[in-house]
């Protein structure tokens, strides 16, 4: 792998917040291609923080901070993964459910659907099946996509198709999930559209979906 790559995922592991964005702006410069940087690099590190984090090598504070250092370098990443598309594919809803306040995954998965010319309208984290509700009744977009990364969170994703189910409001959207703990099977068994397995498969079910549904 380039040396810039492995400073980078160096970087985001060992908390360095001040060198981030100058040596993803360097890699940048230097013609790496921006997916790279995002796969090989910054979520590359995110596992061995996850693992370090598992073996109580590192805390909650110092993982905060990984965290923090990985949004900055996605900062100078994002305006180079537009690709200018002019007309809107369709509008995306994506949050990360009631609970769970992970949202790196959900920020990539939303960079990359921008990319691929979706509108999406970000929820934030912690997203209450209320007030979403309000959102999905204001926005009708064509497809809601719901992110979870702890096991814990996981049933919110249950709860919120049921909910939807029972104000008639489930039929009219499609719906997408994904984050670290779901698969395929738990998606079909909670009765949602699709899952994705990374940003690259989320743009392509949302892709799917929407030309399914017109
Ligand atoms: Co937390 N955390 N965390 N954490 N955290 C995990 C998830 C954990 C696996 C760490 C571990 O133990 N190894 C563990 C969960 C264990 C479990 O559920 N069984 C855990 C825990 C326990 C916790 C706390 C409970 C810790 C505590 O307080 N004691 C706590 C919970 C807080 C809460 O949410 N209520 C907590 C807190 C935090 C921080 C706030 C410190 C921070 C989050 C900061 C932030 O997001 N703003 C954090 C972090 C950074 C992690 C790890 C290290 C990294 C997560 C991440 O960003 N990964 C994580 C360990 C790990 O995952 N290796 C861990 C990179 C990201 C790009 O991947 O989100 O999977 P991911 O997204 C991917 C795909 O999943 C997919 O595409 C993305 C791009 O490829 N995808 C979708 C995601 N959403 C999608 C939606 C789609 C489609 C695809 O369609 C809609």
């Amino acid at each position: 792998m380039d040396d810039i790559l492995l400073q980078i995922k160096d970087a985001v592991i060992t908390r360095k917040k001040n060198e981030i964005e100058g040596l993803v702006k360097t890699a940048i410069e230097g013609g790496t291609d921006p997916n790279s940087i995002i796969e090989d690099s910054l979520i590359a590190a995110m596992d061995v923080v996850g693992q370090k984090f598992a073996s109580s090598e590192i805390f909650v504070p110092e993982m905060l901070v990984s965290a923090l250092t990985m949004k900055l370098g996605l900062e100078v990443v994002k305006p180079h993964l537009k690709t200018g598309e002019g007309r809107s594919r369709g509008t995306i809803i994506m949050g990360t459910v009631h609970g769970d306040l992970h949202d790196i995954g959900k920020n990539i998965v939303i960079m990359m659907l921008e990319g691929a010319g979706f509108k999406v309208v970000d929820m934030g984290v912690d997203l209450t099946v209320e007030k979403l509700i309000e959102q999905l009744e204001a926005i009708q977009p064509d497809v809601l996509g719901l992110s979870a990364l702890l096991t814990t969170t996981m049933p919110e994703m249950e709860r919120t198709i049921h909910v939807l189910s029972e104000k008639g409001l489930r039929e009219k959207v499609k719906i997408m999930v994904g984050g670290a703990p779901v698969d395929q099977s738990f998606a079909d068994r909670i009765g949602a559209d699709g899952y994705g397995a990374d940003a690259t498969e989320a743009v392509q079910l949302a892709r799917q979906l929407i030309a399914g549904a017109r």
